[in-house]
């Protein structure tokens, strides 16, 4: 007996190590401390539901947890309701509820839609779910626990939700020996090594937190890729994960090696053109689709930083997605054409090249094609301006693509809220075709009409026990499903359902979190790379900050040729008079943002050589301007830190610590770049720190000496 209760009392206390790990995610369903709501959800918990496929047992099993957790109480799965309390779950076409809409309405909601309705009849209030597919109704049971996880009531509800966007994506850059490129939060979860007879767990929990949030694809292998993914044994493998994701309404896509002919096929060439690479191509398509009938389709990077590509052969990226995607064309897959390329041996500003490459090809790429475009020209930056390419292809649709994994945004150690970064880019305003046009209206379709539409993120997530490293890390794989949802979602209102759903109800405490939220992003551009400064971190491994950089195989790859700092100012000068970048431009940006008196601070030296001495709105200095960004930079963390001890009492012990730990340690890093940048910028201003900027604490040569061998996520 004492044995049975000791082992019980075991499992009762690794369950609650697990969840104050921060494993559950936003699926914590955690006791509602509200009394009367909790009491109001007792109504429901009967539920009508026919189980009649496996998306269907996901849902009530995602019902009891999320109940019990919850509530307390145990639904009850019942055949009808008759006058009753309770849930009612099913097609439109079963519910037959004249209420829903009329058939065209509800035909509008598509495969991914819902709605949710409460009705009171004598008393009693049933609560229905009606969607066209088993995967709506998946949708709309996740979007009603949500809003039970945010403890309001359900007895007058009326939600009518679809996605904007087609492909609401991950990418993950998970290599087969389970390192993950520029991952933070440990190995990849793929265990390709005992798939496909050993699924962990661990796959249904990824799958679940995924389509709660809408997430409907994932792309499972690095864009830098291995061919190996793509033979018969592994294809088992990638089944056995499709398999399982699918009736969560998660589709797979591989990354597919360009040169895959050679390298697994046995061919002399990969040239996309040739007969025979064409034919392996359409032979391996094929295989693919007698195992995965509803494969996803290939996410491809060529000819960038040494993959290979269709130009190893004198080909344009058009002859190698067309080829690809002639492939998938039979089976309905697409090819997802990644945008970013720059090479080298082109003497050009390496902002330019994606623009100068794609923007001759529009037009001609297959109907199943996207081409995925980084957020900015360069490379996921701690802040930078939105990519020309948005607004430029007319005719192929172009998909966006944000860095989750915190590559240049302090790694999982920083609490950076990447959602108000998400959105100023969301909201830029192309002026392409005409004012108006932002890049949200571009990659949703309503611009130019395209026939995919979709969203991608660098996943953030491995095989640390609370999946992204920093428990904060989870709210941007958060936020990407959301927005990818519903780009028009505000950073507060994601933040908000985030908090609630992860971390506590408390309503001061909830807002107390929030703006360390709201303000993170901005704090961590301050001290890393304020006014529009950019790429100035540490060689290959991107850790810490590095400015006097210049020892690189590629000038591109150099720091110096991103600040150009010297005795008169500092930036890149991207105007008319230096690379003209800013000609890929629609007006009036161009304009606005070619003259140094009325370009936005933010983006000061992406496209201009600013002289120390320039005198800025407030009347200082450049260089005064600059000094106090980074000690602005500095404070704000430490703002952060006081806030966050003052939510002690509402979130659990674990985390807590965890993160009071981490953002100390970001409080350091945060002064190591600001003494670093400023004492090595300083060599070139030579000009004093103004009133009110801290000292570096060492010298130049100190930071200089610094160096990081085992700096995470950079080993293959
Ligand atoms: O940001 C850079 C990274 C590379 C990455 C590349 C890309 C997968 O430093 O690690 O490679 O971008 O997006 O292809």
């Amino acid at each position: 007996m004492r044995g049975i209760f000791f082992t019980i009392a075991l499992w009762a206390l690794s369950l609650s190590a697990l969840a104050e790990s921060g494993y559950h995610l936003w699926l914590r369903y955690a006791q509602v401390q509200n009394a009367a709501i909790k009491n109001s959800y007792r109504l429901f918990s009967s539920v009508v539901m026919k189980e009649n496929s496996p998306t269907r047992t996901i849902i009530r099993k995602e019902l009891e947890r999320a109940f019990i957790g919850m509530t307390g109480y145990k639904i009850l799965i019942k055949n009808d309701l008759a006058i009753g309390n309770g849930i009612v779950i099913g097609l439109f076409t079963e519910l037959n509820l004249d209420s829903f809409g009329t058939p065209e309405e509800l035909k509008r909601l598509g495969n991914e839609g819902f709605k949710l309705k409460s009705v009171t009849i004598s008393g009693k209030t049933q609560l229905f779910i009606g969607a066209n597919t088993d995967i709506g109704l998946l949708y709309g049971v996740f979007r009603l626990l949500q809003i039970m996880s945010t403890e309001q009531p359900l007895a007058k509800l009326s939600i009518e939700s679809k996605p904007r966007l087609q492909l609401r994506m991950l990418n993950h850059w998970d290599n087969l020996n389970r390192t993950v490129e520029r991952g933070y939060a440990g190995n990849s979860i793929w265990n390709w090594h005992t798939l496909p007879d050993y699924v962990d767990d661990r796959y249904v929990d990824y799958a679940r937190a995924n389509a709660s949030i809408g997430i409907n694809a994932v792309s499972l292998t690095n864009v830098n890729a291995n061919a190996t993914v793509l033979t018969t044994a592994y294809l088992q493998k990638v089944k056995a994960m499709a398999d399982l994701f699918r009736p969560y309404g998660i589709k797979v896509f591989l990354t597919a090696r360009f040169s895959a002919p050679i390298e697994i096929g046995g061919l002399q060439t990969a040239d996309p053109l040739n007969a025979q690479v064409k034919d392996w191509w359409m032979q391996k398509a094929a295989e693919i689709y007698s195992q995965i009938p509803d494969f996803g389709g290939f996410l491809v990077k060529a000819n960038s930083e040494g993959q290979p590509g269709p130009q190893n052969y004198g080909r344009n990226h058009v002859d190698g997605a067309n080829m690809l995607a002639a492939a998938l064309q039979p089976h309905n897959g697409l090819v997802i054409w990644r945008a970013f390329v720059y090479s080298n041996e082109t003497p050009e500003d390496r902002y330019k090249q994606p623009y100068q490459e794609f923007v001759p090809l529009d037009g001609q790429f297959a109907s199943n094609v996207l081409l995925q475009v980084k957020n900015g020209a360069i490379d996921f930056q701690p802040r930078e301006p939105f990519h020309p390419l948005f607004g430029a292809m007319q005719k192929t649709p172009v998909m966006m693509e944000f860095q989750l994994t915190q590559e240049y945004l302090g790694f999982a150690t920083h609490l950076v809220y990447l959602a108000p970064m998400f959105r100023e880019v969301l909201d830029a305003d192309t002026y392409r075709p005409h004012k108006g046009s932002s890049v949200a209206r571009v990659i949703d379709g309503s611009s130019f009409d395209y026939k995919h539409t979709g969203m991608a993120g660098v996943a953030n997530i491995g095989s640390d026990l609370n999946w992204t490293g920093h428990p904060f890390a989870q709210a941007n794989w958060y936020a990407l499903g959301r927005l990818a949802w519903n780009p028009d979602l505000s950073s507060e209102i994601i933040a908000d359902e985030w908090i609630a759903q992860t971390l506590t109800t408390n309503p001061q405490a909830k807002n107390i979190i929030k703006r360390i939220m709201l303000q993170s992003h901005e704090n961590a551009v301050n001290y890393m790379t304020p006014l529009g400064l950019h790429h100035i971190m540490g060689y290959g491994h991107h850790y810490g900050p590095a400015p006097w950089f210049n020892k690189a195989s590629r000038e591109d790859w150099n720091c110096t040729y991103f600040h150009r700092a010297d005795t008169t100012g500092i930036g890149f000068d991207r105007t008319k008079n230096g690379s003209n970048a800013l000609s890929q431009y629609a007006e009036p940006i161009q304009q606005k943002w070619e003259n140094i008196n009325t370009i936005d601070d933010k983006w000061l030296a992406w496209f201009h050589h600013v002289p120390w001495h320039f005198t800025m709105d407030n009347g200082q200095t450049f260089w005064a301007n600059l000094s106090h960004k980074y000690q602005e930079g500095v404070n704000g963390v430490r703002a952060m830190q006081q806030l966050w001890q003052s939510v002690q009492q509402h979130v659990n012990e674990a985390q807590f610590k965890q993160v009071t730990m981490l953002l100390h340690v970001q409080q350091q890093e945060a002064v190591w770049w600001k003494d670093a940048c400023l004492a090595y910028f300083q060599t070139f201003s030579k000009l004093p720190l103004p009133k009110g900027v801290e000292p570096p604490l060492h010298t130049l040569q100190y930071y200089q000496s610094l160096s990081f061998p085992y700096a995470p996520g950079n080993g293959h």
